[in-house]
């Protein structure tokens, strides 16, 4: 079965070409926005499409797979693992800055086999840069092994974060106050670069010592969380325990020791989990 997780992987790294390409040609077009489950959690038909694409080039070549995908979920399907081989798909990760032009989005695929991720590939579609990881095999950028950063210490870390789409006073008052612990403790800075994918691929490369979210989802998360293993990172719940894939929340690091600090640091901003019925 190993040979045949390899193989799916090269077909979702030529898929997920496929679909940079659409994006990068949908960007410089008119977009038609709407909204999902708040007036800042945006979609637009180039989600759709491209979700359909990876969706009905993977269902052709793998029909006994299952799909979780953004959008389809949107539009009402369940979102559950089971233990059959299962695909976890967002289509463009930083809508918003696809929205505005800002060149940080990227295709996110993950993969996994009785609810055990197996492989992920992101790619940075304006960069064009590849990340991809199969589990014990290592992390790679563009062929490049990664490797995290061994940082510990909160005083020396660069953090990264995202907002999450709900932005009512008593969420913002969470978030804003989990930052502020963070730049107390004297963190060199902390950034919101628009896409979980991608700020979750500068913990793998060790460009960041650090991210958390509350409010992301599974899509946001498979993926990532083989290439930052594979990268010698940590995944876990905000909790400090073992990652919840449909829980909307992740901490991840280079070193324990910085997960769990950041861990102590944090108030929980509570999300319908991705699983709910
Ligand atoms: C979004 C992320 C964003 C994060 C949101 C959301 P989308 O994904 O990229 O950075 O804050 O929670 O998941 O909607 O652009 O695919």
């Amino acid at each position: 079965n190993n040979r045949h997780w390899e193989e799916c992987m090269e077909f979702a790294v030529q898929t997920a070409r496929r679909a940079g390409q659409v994006i990068r040609e949908a960007v410089k077009l008119d977009k038609c926005v709407t909204t999902k489950s708040s007036a800042v959690d945006l979609v637009t038909e180039t989600d759709q499409q491209v979700e359909e694409l990876i969706i009905s080039t993977l269902r052709d070549r793998y029909p006994s797979h299952r799909f979780i995908g953004e959008e389809s979920s949107a539009a009402g399907e369940r979102c559950f693992l089971t233990d059959s081989p299962t695909w976890i798909i967002d289509p463009i990760d930083g809508t918003c800055n696809f929205v505005h032009s800002f060149p940080m989005v990227a295709v996110s695929i993950g993969f996994a086999v009785k609810k055990e991720l197996e492989f992920g590939v992101i790619y940075h579609c304006f960069e064009e840069t590849l990340y991809t990881a199969r589990k014990g095999h290592g992390a790679f950028c563009n062929g490049l092994r990664l490797q995290v950063s061994k940082e510990k210490d909160v005083s020396k870390a660069l953090i990264l974060t995202e907002i999450g789409a709900k932005r009512d006073p008593e969420t913002l008052k969470i978030f804003l106050g989990n930052m502020e612990k963070l730049l107390k403790a004297h963190a060199h800075g902390i950034r919101v670069i628009g896409s979980a994918t991608l700020a979750l691929c500068q913990v793998a490369t060790g460009a960041a010592d650090a991210y958390y979210q509350f409010g992301l989802h599974c899509w946001d998360i498979a993926a990532a969380a083989v290439i930052i293993r594979e990268a010698g990172g940590v995944v876990m719940d905000t909790s400090g325990g073992p990652l919840d894939l449909m829980s909307r929340r992740v901490i991840a690091a280079g070193t324990p020791e910085m997960a769990d600090y950041i861990v102590q640091q944090l108030h929980s901003i509570s999300y319908e989990r991705d699983d709910h019925d």
